[in-house]
């Protein structure tokens, strides 16, 4: 057995003293590292040992009884091992299972200090750390990252007054108005309980059959149906805070406000069919491009954004605020900047940190209050109670990923996996035994707005305010641009196809007529009805609101090559100054340039090798955002007879992507049956190739694709 060796680094070190020394380090306790010793297997390998810290000499072979007879219950080492594996996972969460996270930092650029006592509202140019998680809702853990679904946008901001979580989502409204059918939502768009199918997709009977009988998700039908569901990276994602929360000042007087986040690369989509075939080309294709991004220095960044209105601001809307299935035109209120989120740092571990994070809508610091939205008020209570048993009670807030990074002191003591060691006999208030406890301070701690209720009685009733159900879908709808329309329309018809229910289908038909007739006669259209189902009587008149623009997405994205990567199609004997000179120009563009190759290393034609980032069968061209391809004739010849050289390019033409294409790739083209068009260019006209891969050619759209 190895020797201990006192540490020279002294108390804590176990970690510090090697920067590699991943193996046994506990963060944030010195003691429980190993603190005062360190052990040295040799080398400079820190030393394998049990969780008691009892150094390891095999970690190959159980302790048996003879070589080949039976293994013997002492061998502590084998059942530690073996038992701490098997209690490795936890549950996962009911919604929002599968997420990617990184670190990261808030900076504020504008002050809200005439609106907020919060620090990290008010005072301009400081850095607050934060870690963002960006989610799935329907799918497990496991599941792919690109099925149509809505999107988490999870922020916790480590503020020096406390941590802040902006919980919100891709998409600024939600399916219901009370948090009381939050569960028959979620039971409705997750596989179903019999069958165990499908995963991760509302394209089912049960999501379906739900919401044709709840007309207030409408309007977030409309944008699940929209391209919002299919992001093309989580960088180029929205995010919002969704409900209104109250801004205090230090009179205590409120004003309302709703959080965007807005990405600095501009929002951009995936095309449906990519991603479908994203799901089988890369389960990992978001995770990967928030780490790959993160790795290459190319930082994400998202604008923070407010409205900000008053309670005579909104008296005077068409609709009411507190009701999470609308949102404010930013025609109506506009969007002020008030800082900026960089995420600049992957996290070191996805189960402590991403899998570890508990957000809740809850945790707030003075200065922000909440709504009356009722689905807040029930996300209040959801979080905190969901996370006590899944990370297995009342201490969660010590991981390390959780503890606010202010000081923070209380009463609560005990409950498992309690990892501080309180001191002293105090732990009530109030007392007159330890001048050094924690007591509640008027001046400094948390204040609610001094509400005055409105009139009326208690109980069960949803306000009459909240019973428009179709005017907003409406608005979204027409705010769109044709092929949006035309996107949504087809999106409709491919969900509903998989809806075996005719009744069903035909509820969902019978709400879009209230929402837009041209909508719903295609999408009956496409689904083969021969008439259109009746139209279920709104409960409010529909109003035909103004059109809002700024709810479009082919419109509003920014062309540009920061944050797009660039995949180039290359084989023995392919051009090398062809290569380099996209390479180099793409990458001074700000894209990434990955190659791709029949083979993991070619002979390119000045005699040297390259080594391919992708091989062609199992790098599909979906994970790109354009493709060029420098292929000497003879070995194009030898690729137009492989199905993974024109699904290649079939994919890139179907999926609107700029394609350079030298005089061999033409050979494969044509064995494609693709008709070149003006998104298809020589790969010597590196400029005009870079010019069209800054953005998808939507032009070719209706000659690729049925529209519905
Ligand atoms: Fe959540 N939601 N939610 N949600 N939610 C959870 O908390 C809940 C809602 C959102 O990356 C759970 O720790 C209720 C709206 C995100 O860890 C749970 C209602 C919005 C995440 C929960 C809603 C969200 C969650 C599951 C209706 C956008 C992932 C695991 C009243 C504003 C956070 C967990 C992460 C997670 C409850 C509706 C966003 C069960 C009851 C609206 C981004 O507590």
């Amino acid at each position: 057995m190895a020797t201990a060796k006192k540490s020279k680094a002294g108390k804590g070190s176990a970690g510090k003293a090697d920067p590699k020394n991943r193996t046994t380090r506990i963060p944030g306790d010195a003691v429980g590292s190993g603190g005062e010793f360190q052990q040295q297997a040799g080398g400079a390998h820190p030393m394998l040992t049990t969780a008691q810290g009892i150094a390891i000499a095999d970690n190959q072979n159980s302790l048996t009884s003879t070589p080949r007879g039976p293994t013997l219950l002492e061998d502590f080492i084998l059942r530690e091992k073996i038992t701490h594996f098997d209690h490795e996972r936890i549950p996962e969460r009911i919604v929002h299972a599968r997420g990617s996270a990184a670190h990261g930092y808030f900076e504020l650029t504008h002050s809200l200090q005439r609106q907020t006592t919060a620090a990290i509202l008010s005072r301009k140019g400081v850095r607050t750390p934060v870690f963002a998680r960006f989610s799935t809702v329907a799918g497990g853990a496991g599941s792919v990252d690109t099925p149509r679904d809505v999107r988490g946008f999870a922020v916790k901001f480590y503020t020096e007054e406390g941590n802040w979580d902006l919980v919100g989502n891709n998409i600024p409204v939600f399916f219901i108005q009370d948090a009381m059918k939050f569960p028959d939502l979620i039971h409705a768009v997750k596989m179903e309980p019999d069958r165990g199918f499908p995963q991760a997709g509302s394209a089912h009977d049960t999501f379906w059959d739900f919401v044709s009988l709840m007309p207030e998700s409408m309007h977030m039908i409309m944008w699940a149906m929209s391209d919002r569901t299919i992001p093309r990276s989580l960088r180029t994602m929205e995010g919002f805070g969704i409900h209104s929360f109250r801004l205090l000042n230090a009179e205590g007087r409120s004003t309302f406000a709703k959080f965007h986040w807005r990405p600095t690369l501009g929002i951009q989509s995936t095309v449906w069919d990519e991603a479908v075939k994203l799901q089988s080309a890369d389960n990992d294709f978001h995770r990967r491009d928030l780490w790959e991004s993160i790795d290459a220095g190319q930082f994400p960044a998202w604008e923070l954004a407010v409205q900000l209105f008053t309670e005579e601001d909104a008296a005077a809307f068409p609709f009411d605020h507190l009701d999470p299935t609308k949102l404010i035109p930013e025609e109506l209120v506009p969007l002020q900047v008030i800082g900026r989120m960089v995420l600049d740092r992957n996290v070191d571990n996805l189960f402590a940190e991403t899998e570890q994070v508990a957000f809740c809508p809850a945790n707030v610091v003075p200065g922000i209050d909440f709504s009356n939205d009722p689905l807040l008020q029930g996300r209040l209570h959801s979080y905190l109670d969901t996370q006590l048993s899944r990370l297995g009670g009342p201490n969660f807030h010590q991981i390390p990923i959780n503890a606010p990074k202010c000081p923070f002191a209380n009463h609560q003591r005990d409950g498992h996996m309690q990892m501080a060691v309180p001191k002293g006999r105090v732990a009530y208030e109030p007392s007159s035994l330890d001048p050094e406890s924690p007591r509640a301070s008027r001046e400094r701690g948390f204040r609610h707005f001094a509400e005055t209720p409105d009139d009326g009685a208690k109980g069960r009733v949803r306000p009459e305010s909240f019973a428009d159900h179709y005017s907003q879908a409406r608005m979204f709808f027409r705010s769109q641009s044709a092929l949006e329309q035309a996107h949504m329309a087809s999106a409709l018809v491919f969900e509903l196809s998989k809806v075996a229910t005719a009744h069903v289908r035909e509820s969902v038909v019978g709400h879009m007529r209230n929402i837009d007739e041209t909508l719903a006669a295609r999408v009956a259209e496409g689904l083969g009805m021969e008439t259109l189902p009746d139209a279920p009587a709104p409960a409010a008149p529909v109003q035909d609101l103004p059109s809002s623009p700024a709810l479009r997405i082919i419109d509003r994205m920014r062309d540009t090559l920061e944050g797009r990567c660039i995949g180039i199609l290359v084989a023995d004997g392919s051009n090398a100054k062809s290569i380099d000179a996209i390479r180099s120009a793409a990458i001074k563009a700000g894209a990434r340039v990955k190659i791709v190759a029949p083979k993991l290393s070619v002979l390119l034609s000045n005699g040297k090798r390259l080594d391919a980032d992708g091989q062609l069968a199992g790098t599909s061209s979906t994970v790109f955002d354009a493709v060029a391809s420098v292929l000497d004739p003879a070995q194009a010849e030898t690729l137009a007879k492989d199905s993974a050289a024109t699904d290649w390019f079939r994919d890139a033409f179907g999926h609107l992507k700029a394609i350079a294409a030298c005089k061999g790739t033409h050979i494969i083209l044509k064995a494609a049956g693709i008709k070149p068009d003006a998104g298809v260019v020589p790969p010597e006209d590196v400029d005009a190739f870079l010019a069209l891969a800054r953005t998808r050619q939507w032009a070719r759209e209706p000659k690729v694709r049925m529209l519905a």
